[in-house]
């Protein structure tokens, strides 16, 4: 893509769902890259807009607030501002922080629904959708479960099986039920507003199909392609929930709109925002401009999983309006996985920011850096923690950091840390590589290659240390001073250049460099070089990095370790919905007894797990209870029980398990033991 059109950016992120804390994936996948393009694109003295917020509405937040047995205002008011706070902690630099429950937003939202209502664009359409009647409501698709189609699951929800990932529709599933009540549902029909994609298929070929051939990254343009040749349906734009935007027709009483509609407007209404706040014009950054060609470069960063919506639907309303301008990019990045899983909320197998920096605190940059390097640009890349300690040990630490404070250790100790004036690098070779440096984060970056540029600022220390290294000012100084002293003051500007490029990647370690340099502002743009005044006094140096440590490693490899391991035990769905119906033949063919704990003690290297022995009336056995979080094992010894005793064995770190305890769990996670109140003796029939 070329930028030398374009008079502004309007750059998004994907709105965060405020359901839940963010982790490495998210960081990795839209807030990053789209962080450093705008960086660098400021740091070019582009005019830029740079906008984000929470995604307060949906299913995903009432399903958490029914879970959780609180209210969705409740949800979203605590994970958006958790949300907020780590963006900050990590330096994503938005312009403004939005959240589409606002009234701006909702106004916005509504005007655009009317508008394309009285353009007579939406098909309205009655159609059958279950409904839950002992609970009066209709059911969003994640308030379905049933047996998938497909694999057997009999946990799929109405839009997806997690478990074979198969995409569906609530009428797809076997044996369909609610998640409220736990009954079937009845199909009843109900009006909703179905945006026409169909209509607009024959524009988007032209413009998606045609235009951004070669231009969008292949990724993307991939996936897109593949949908157009499907062929585009309807698709509804209004639900029937209790939790949204309310649909604004009289005759749509009680009906929202559907979070994908509002969702993207949440990126011109947080535009909106900012600029009543900064006394500035939303509408350049949005809406086309009379007398402008090309006036904003509008640019969506976002996860694989929501091209659909950026590419297709909500350009189809933006081109349905007819005011506004269109995405120019898309730069969609595919998924990070972690330590050779997905990284997954409901399994808690994820890297949490908020818990990263109290384990690593004030290492923000080392992440970053890390991400950046193994950035899912164009296929699914992996975060481990080994890779993590040597990209900061070899790289960060060994290369960056090392020059750095062998060049600033040196100045002060040669020269008490005074330059000499000089306006710039007296080595042509040098000038001619750094500028090339420039060039190459530039160009990479313009192609979306983040990969690629961090790479070349890599390059740029990795050029003062070898310079540094065959040039031994340490050795030059006692008989050539002047030498010493050119060679050292070329490292300084080096180190400049290094702050100055830094600054979209690393923006806490440009800081640092800057102030080690002692230049005012702690930035600069890039035309703006550094000259050092005769006599300018640097600071003294500043660790930039620390070494990660084998422990620290293993600490989080085993904290991962440690959460997975009763994986099978963990309510992967998001609610707990009431099973499929068995025979009285399937509970009559499980063997309950009462038991009675013997000893218990805790398993060898695992946080959840107890080996108990357990007197069944019938045998002493062991039993692997996952349950040590919870009781401590002097406590528990005496305990009466209730055991399943004809569970087939299994082996749970090299101890068969012969049965299995139960225990009652809470919304909380609490457990208690499910057991008779009175001593009641072992190996009676529990039914
Ligand atoms: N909240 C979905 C997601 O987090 C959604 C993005 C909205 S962007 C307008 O995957
Ligand atoms: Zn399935």
């Amino acid at each position: 893509m070329t930028d030398k059109d374009f008079k502004r950016y309007t750059i998004t992120s994907a709105l965060p769902y405020a359901n839940g804390p963010l982790h490495i994936g998210h960081l990795a996948g839209a807030y990053l890259p789209a962080d450093i393009f705008v960086r660098h694109l400021r740091l070019k003295n582009k005019d830029v807009v740079y906008v984000c917020g929470s995604d307060e509405h949906g299913a995903a937040i009432t399903i958490k607030a029914k879970k959780e047995g609180t209210t969705p205002q409740a949800i979203i008011d605590q994970y958006h501002n958790q949300i907020k706070k780590s963006f900050e902690d990590f330096g994503i630099a938005f312009d403004i922080y939005h959240r589409t429950s606002s009234a701006i937003h909702h106004d916005l939202s509504q005007e655009f629904f009317l508008n394309l209502y009285e353009k007579g664009e939406f098909i309205e359409k009655f159609s059958d959708q279950y409904f839950d009647e002992e609970y009066q409501q209709f059911l969003a698709d994640r308030y379905i479960i049933g047996t998938c189609p497909n694999c057997g699951n009999d946990n799929a929800y109405g839009d997806q099986c997690e478990k074979c990932g198969t995409s569906l529709s609530p009428t797809d599933l076997i044996n369909p039920r609610s998640t409220l009540s736990g009954n079937a549902p009845i199909l009843k029909p109900t009006k909703h507003w179905y945006l026409p994609l169909d209509k607009y298929q024959p524009w988007l070929e032209k413009w998606l199909l045609e235009g951004k051939k070669d231009v969008w990254k292949t990724n993307v343009y991939g996936q897109c392609s593949s949908w157009l040749k499907q062929g585009l349906q309807p698709r509804s734009m209004t639900r029937d929930l209790d939790w949204g935007i309310d649909v604004p027709l009289k005759e749509a009483e009680g009906k929202k709109l559907y979070v994908w509609m509002d969702a993207p407007i949440g990126y011109i209404s947080a535009t909106k925002q900012w600029a009543t706040d900064h006394d500035k014009d939303w509408q350049l950054y949005w809406k086309k401009q009379p007398n402008e060609v090309d006036n904003a470069c509008l640019i969506h960063f976002i996860g694989k999983d929501n091209i659909v919506f950026h590419c297709i639907t909500f350009p189809s309303i933006l081109h349905a309006h007819g005011d506004y301008i269109l995405p120019t990019q898309v730069p969609a990045n595919e998924f990070l996985n972690l330590e050779g899983d997905k990284l997954s909320t409901s399994r808690n197998h994820a890297v949490w920011l908020h818990e990263y920096l109290e384990d690593f605190p004030n290492k923000q940059d080392e992440l970053r850096y890390v991400l950046t390097s193994i950035m899912p640009e164009t296929s699914d890349s992996e975060f481990t923690w080994k890779d993590y300690q040597a990209r900061v040990n070899n790289e960060l630490v060994a290369i960056l950091g090392n020059f750095v404070n062998r060049v600033m250790i040196l100045m002060h100790k040669y020269f008490e840390g005074k330059v000499f004036g000089g306006e710039k690098l007296t080595n042509q070779a040098l000038y001619d590589l750094i500028g090339k440096a420039y060039d190459d984060v530039d160009g990479y970056l313009t192609e979306f290659k983040f990969r690629n540029a961090i790479a070349a600022l890599m390059d740029v220390a990795r050029l003062g240390n070898k310079y540094l290294t065959e040039n031994e000012p340490w050795k030059t100084f006692k008989e050539n001073p002047g030498e010493a002293k050119d060679v050292l003051q070329n490292c300084l500007h080096i180190i400049a250049h290094l702050a100055t490029l830094s600054q979209a990647f690393l923006p806490h370690t440009s800081k640092k460099l800057f102030a080690m340099l002692n230049v005012e502002n702690n930035t600069l743009s890039y035309d703006q070089e550094i000259a050092f005044a005769d006599g300018h006094q640097l600071n003294p140096a500043s660790l930039l990095f620390e070494k990660v440590e084998d422990e620290a490693v293993e600490a989080q490899i085993k904290k991962l370790d440690d959460r997975k391991e009763w994986i099978a035990m963990e309510d992967t769905a998001a609610i707990i919905p009431s099973k499929a119906d068995i025979t009285f033949d399937d509970f009559s063919a499980m063997d309950i007894r009462t038991g009675k704990i013997l000893a218990a003690e805790k398993v060898a290297k695992t946080k959840k797990l107890l080996r108990l022995t357990v007197d069944t009336g019938i045998d002493q056995r062991t039993v692997v209870s996952g349950i040590a979080e919870f009781f401590e094992p002097e406590n528990i010894v005496g305990q009466q029980v209730s055991i399943l005793i004809n569970l087939a064995p299994r082996e749970i770190k090299g101890i068969i398990s012969q049965g299995m305890i139960l225990m009652a769990e809470n919304s909380d996670g609490k457990l208690t033991f499910v057991a008779p109140k009175e001593e009641f003796g072992v190996g009676s029939v529990v039914r």
